[in-house]
């Protein structure tokens, strides 16, 4: 499985990802083949980086992931981003890409829509704009998504239900309430359990806004508000971290599991401790370096964005383009105590 060999390989070097910075900065491979011109040959390709947020684990491992694939291809790329998870933050940082003539914005989009204004004034200076994780679909040239959205939605209600044992109350702790990425899943994970799991309730989505301090105030609060409450889920790294450090030493814990999407490092001690039983992501270093490489495909002509194009992602081996200019990373993968210590991100 793609997956899981890449995982494994990349083992050694992922801790040093853990570090995080607070503070709006600027991280980048060294220039090759400098231009002042969007370009097109590899040599030429320079590649801003703008997450949700920075200081956000997930996000420093997909980055690197687009600079080992940078590095490959000798393309330069130049990570900026706000602090905060918020679209109005990030027009700054695309309308100074495209003042910069940069070739490409690797783009994990805060709102579906409210950043198309400057992501289409990007592309008419000659910039491609290709969103990761976070999908802006009316206006981006290419979308890489790590997992279908239902794909990611039936892997949490699966967890959901095994925690619950199948009934009772389940509550979401989401990212920011814009976030296009998680409304998806949610709203696929809500007509999975409205079909087939009519004995779960929902009974509220909070959202901690991809903040640690947030994310662990909502928790409490969830706590407080639904006492019969039996999982918590958040779909979001930063959610489920923060959850699972409130409930470890609370009361809950025991009788609330938390579930959703994690890295494994984060998420390592919560499993030992019981806390968490299982929790689900994909490898977001792959997605970087995918996202790097259907990047070069597109500035070099191989393909256009339309559904059948095919291009080769290093490492990663082939891929085609879907429908709606979007290409697939692959399957989220579970994790628990019995392989969790087989990753390192
Ligand atoms: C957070 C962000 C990101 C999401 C992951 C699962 O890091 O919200 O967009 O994909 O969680």
């Amino acid at each position: 499985m793609k997956f899981t060999k890449t995982a494994v390989a990349l083992s050694a070097a992922a801790l040093v990802l853990m570090s995080a910075c607070t503070t709006p900065t600027v991280t980048g491979t060294p220039a090759a083949g400098a231009s002042d011109t969007p370009g097109s040959a590899a040599g030429d390709l320079k590649i801003t980086i703008l997450p949700k947020n920075l200081g956000n684990p997930y996000f420093d491992t997909s980055t690197k992931g687009m600079e080992a694939a940078a590095k490959e291809i000798g393309a330069t790329t130049e990570q900026v981003g706000p602090a905060e998870a918020a679209a109005d933050a990030q027009v700054q940082y695309i309308e100074t890409a495209t003042q910069q003539k940069v070739s490409a914005i690797a783009l994990s989009a805060n709102d579906q829509t409210a950043l198309c204004d400057s992501v289409k004034a990007a592309q008419a200076a000659g910039v491609k704009v290709v969103t990761f994780d976070s999908d802006a679909p009316t206006c981006r040239d290419l979308f890489i998504n790590q997992a279908t959205s239902e794909g990611i939605a039936k892997v949490l209600v699966e967890m959901a239900v095994d925690q619950s044992g199948g009934s009772g109350e389940i509550a979401i702790l989401s990212a920011t309430a814009n976030a296009t990425n998680q409304n998806a899943w949610i709203d696929a994970m809500k007509a999975d359990l409205k079909a087939n799991h009519p004995d779960i309730k929902l009974v509220e989505v909070a959202y901690g806004d991809d903040q640690d301090q947030k994310s662990f105030d909502e928790t409490a609060s969830l706590l407080q508000k639904h006492p019969k409450l039996k999982v918590i889920v958040a779909p979001t790294t930063v959610g489920i971290a923060a959850a699972a450090r409130y409930v470890s030493t609370s009361d809950a814990k025991g009788k609330v599991m938390v579930t959703g999407l994690g890295t494994p490092n984060d998420m390592r001690a919560f499993v030992k401790d019981g806390t968490v039983k299982e929790f689900a992501l994909w490898n977001p270093e792959d997605l970087g370096y995918l996202t790097v490489f259907a990047i070069k495909a597109l500035a070099d002509g191989t393909i256009t964005g339309a559904e059948g194009d095919k291009f080769t992602a290093g490492k990663l081996g082939a891929y085609t383009v879907g429908a709606d200019q979007t290409v697939l990373l692959g399957d989220p993968y579970k994790f628990n105590a019995d392989n969790i210590d087989n990753f390192n991100f």
